[in-house]
């Protein structure tokens, strides 16, 4: 089973063969599987280019299995509109400062039926808590190791080499059973993100340390619906590939549950990309144009679009309106991370 790669998976062999396997390898219990629904009974299709097309529309995993969120301790359908303003307390000059405590732990968690991940998270969830602070605060975030390994957090964003969260300065790589305080300012207003920075880089972020870091312009933003998205995946085979994609960790989870939006409200997205192994990731809405503001540093918007790209730890900031009822699916559009769990639905009412 060793060369079986994600590739294989999609040249015929099926999902749950992939499943069955990183289970077996990360020690789990067999999958419930997953499966394309494929119209008119037809074979797998037999390379990934036969797979573009082939009806990624009605993708979930087989029988309706699902992954048990609860167990988690983390639901997809909460973690869209969850928030972490932390606490707030006045400096001695007036100013605001903003604190949190972030604590690295080693999580199993389940991210296919029946598929057991052995993550690294931040808070108990992946991606970790969705953080939130206004520009020109003071933030200062506390950071627990209670992993069994060494790691770091860090922030994008401006600020000094000793806040940086890498190994060699300022505090450097946090021991297990250690901690450290990182301090620095919201700056700028945008989109940003945060995760591990320790060596192997790849595997820390790929483990589950990665979150969305917001900061909102002195004035604010519009009102809107608000939403977060951190595009991710897993190598649940440990072969430096993902063997599942998905916005938010739960492959299909919102064709589970599709997002209830209400018709003509103004929807914010913020959408990072912390996928490891695969260079790019993309966004794709369905029936719809939106306008794209790149790392949210701007209050006017680059580009009015229905998809964009995003590299590794590129993220943005997505408006528009939904101006008739119904479903509408959003995925990346490389149509293999779709097939693979990177794929949902907008449940539009009045
Ligand atoms: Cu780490």
């Amino acid at each position: 089973m060793a060369n079986l790669t994600r590739r294989r998976l999609l040249a015929g062999l099926g999902p749950i063969v992939g499943a069955a396997a990183a289970a077996k390898l990360a020690g789990g219990s067999a999958p419930a599987g997953a499966a394309r629904h494929q119209h008119g009974g037809a074979a797998a299709p037999a390379t990934p280019a036969a797979a573009h097309g082939v009806g990624h529309e009605h993708a979930h995993f087989r029988r309706g299995a699902r992954v048990d969120h609860a167990a988690n301790g983390f639901h997809p359908t909460a973690l869209l509109r969850d928030f972490d303003e932390g606490r707030t307390r006045r400096g001695v000059n007036g100013h605001t400062i903003r604190e949190w405590t972030l604590i690295a732990e080693d999580k199993e968690i389940e991210v296919a039926p029946g598929v057991k991940f052995a993550a690294w998270v931040y808070n108990g969830r992946v991606p970790g808590p969705t953080l939130r602070a206004r520009e020109g605060e003071r933030l200062r975030v506390t950071f627990v190791n209670g992993s069994t390994h060494p790691h770091t957090i860090h922030f994008h964003g401006v600020h000094a080499p000793a806040a940086d969260g890498v190994p060699g300065l300022g505090a450097g790589l946090i021991q297990p059973g250690a901690k450290t305080v990182y301090e620095f300012d919201a700056d700028p207003f945008g989109l940003h993100l945060y995760h591990c920075h320790t060596a192997p880089l790849a595997s820390h972020v790929a483990k589950g340390l990665y979150g969305a870091f917001v900061i909102d312009p002195r004035k604010g933003r519009p009102p809107a619906d608000e939403l977060v998205m951190v595009m991710n995946g897993f190598d649940t085979n440990f072969d430096r590939s993902n063997e599942v994609y998905a916005a938010n960790s739960i492959p299909f989870a919102y064709m589970d549950e599709p997002i209830r939006v209400k018709r003509d409200e103004l929807l914010r997205l913020y959408l990072v990309n912390a996928l490891e192994f695969d260079f790019v990731n993309s966004y794709h809405l369905h029936g719809n144009f939106f306008h794209y503001y790149p790392t949210g540093t701007s209050l006017e918007p680059l580009e009015f679009t229905d998809t964009v790209m995003q590299c590794q730890g590129q993220r943005g900031i997505l408006e528009w309106r939904f101006p008739q009822t119904g479903r509408f699916m959003f995925h990346a559009h490389q149509s293999e991370f779709t097939e693979l769990g990177w794929v949902g639905f907008f449940e539009v009412v009045d």
